[in-house]
């Protein structure tokens, strides 16, 4: 960073300070990632400067020839990837790409019936305190009162007494396997369209990880940086026959030039993810987090429904006497990011919680496996029976930093097919 550190040494300073966070932090939130070399070098290249207006071949301006070679590229390696008929790459974020798929297929009005947000959904699937949630009429199904596992009955039911225009499946907290088959299976009941959003799995969808909503959902949205592991961005794939719409939306739609310097990262963290190595990477951050999960389990932590199938949990803090807002403020001074959650039919506000949700995406990516897991058990038990012990946080900061020595935070991903 010569030349930041010579122009504008603050930002320098701040980017590298974040870096040293990075590297000496246990870092357990669910949705973020770290990156290879390969993907920051494309995110920061000169791709940056072009405009790009319009789709490979048909641009609204010229010299267009090698973006054209950076998104065609993308979006074939995705189309693979996920075996899907159709992918457009240029939403730039997880939530654009919804509100995409929504304006594609439906009209100001119509109805949505998506997960409710305090049971694990999202802002972007219909919440009123988001635009989904005003331009359209939102339902909300949720998960059971006793096994806290999405009630498909419940789902089934309120689709056939709300006919909704579509429904929305995917979750941003919740940790075991969706049937994307049965959420197919009730919206041809009901006669409405799929859209799934994978967004927090796809990296496990990629991996085999996690079974792939794409021969079930008439839309797939997902973000890329989460366990897919590529740059801050989206794409939607959908089938052949909502190709030029969901195109047509995205832009001219909703987004003016897209970010060519993406879309190469994107491109790159598709062709990452075919390597056999990332499929490994995807069912080692599962194994991670049932280690983790377990490792917990069996100090007395109460599991919100009991396990996880996937990259994520949450941990009911409520037998500890503790909120998830101090829980995660304490954890973060002993060097052990995460972040607090609340947990279906909580009590507290969602500012305070009575939940933390655990993640595995970049322990996994650092190299560690089930062993690691124990210690940080052992850590984040030791934290949290102690949390308003200062001297304890600061000496398990330390700890917790010479720990990470031994994971390095860029490891070289080979490139190899
Ligand atoms: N903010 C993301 C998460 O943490 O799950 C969802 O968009």
């Amino acid at each position: 960073m010569s030349a930041l550190m010579k122009t504008d040494p603050e930002i320098a300073q701040s980017i590298l300070r974040e870096e040293e966070r990075e590297k000496n932090k246990i870092i357990l939130i669910a949705s973020e990632n770290y990156t290879s070399q390969a993907v920051l070098e494309a995110q920061g290249s000169i791709f940056s400067n072009k405009y790009a207006e319009g789709y490979p071949a048909k641009r609204f301006y010229e010299g267009c020839e090698f973006v054209d070679q950076a998104e065609s590229l993308a979006i074939e390696r995705a189309k693979t990837l996920f075996k899907a008929e159709h992918c457009n790459v240029q939403p730039l974020s997880g939530t654009i790409a919804n509100l995409a798929v929504y304006l594609s297929v439906l009209k100001p009005g119509d109805r949505i019936l998506g997960m409710n947000l305090s049971h694990g959904g999202h802002l972007s699937h219909g919440a009123s305190a988001s635009f989904t949630g005003r331009i359209f009429e939102s339902f909300h199904y949720g998960v059971s009162r006793d096994t806290y596992l999405i009630d498909y009955d419940e789902v089934r039911d309120m689709a056939r007494k709300l006919s909704p225009r579509i429904i929305v499946t995917g979750a941003s907290s919740y940790s075991r396997t969706i049937d994307f088959k049965r959420f197919r299976d009730i919206a041809d009941e009901v006669g409405a369209l799929l859209m799934a959003d994978i967004a927090h799995i796809a990296g496990l969808v990629a991996a085999d990880a996690h079974p792939s909503p794409v021969p079930y959902a008439d839309f797939v949205t997902t973000t890329t940086h989460k366990t897919l592991r590529g740059p801050r961005g989206a794409f939607i794939l959908c089938k052949k026959e909502y190709a030029s719409k969901i195109d047509s939306t995205v832009f001219p739609g909703l987004q003016g030039g897209p970010f060519m310097n993406i879309i190469a990262a994107k491109a790159v963290c598709f062709r990452e993810a075919q390597n056999g190595q990332f499929k490994q990477y995807g069912q080692q951050i599962v194994k991670n987090a049932q280690a983790l999960c377990d490792a917990l389990k069996g100090k007395g932590y109460e599991i919100v429904t009991g396990t996880t199938d996937n990259h994520l949990f949450l941990v009911d803090l409520t037998n500890r006497g503790l909120t998830g807002r101090d829980a995660a403020r304490a954890l973060d001074k002993a060097g052990i990011t995460l972040n607090k959650n609340v947990i279906p039919f909580d009590t507290q506000s969602p500012y305070v919680t009575s939940g933390i949700r655990i993640g595995t995406p970049i322990v996994t990516t650092r190299g560690m496996k089930e062993d690691a897991m124990q210690t940080i058990a052992g850590w984040i038990d030791l934290i949290l029976s102690n949390s308003s012990d200062e001297t304890l946080q600061k000496k398990t900061a330390a700890e917790v930093r010479e720990f990470c020595r031994a994971y390095p935070i860029r490891p070289v991903i080979s490139s190899g097919e």
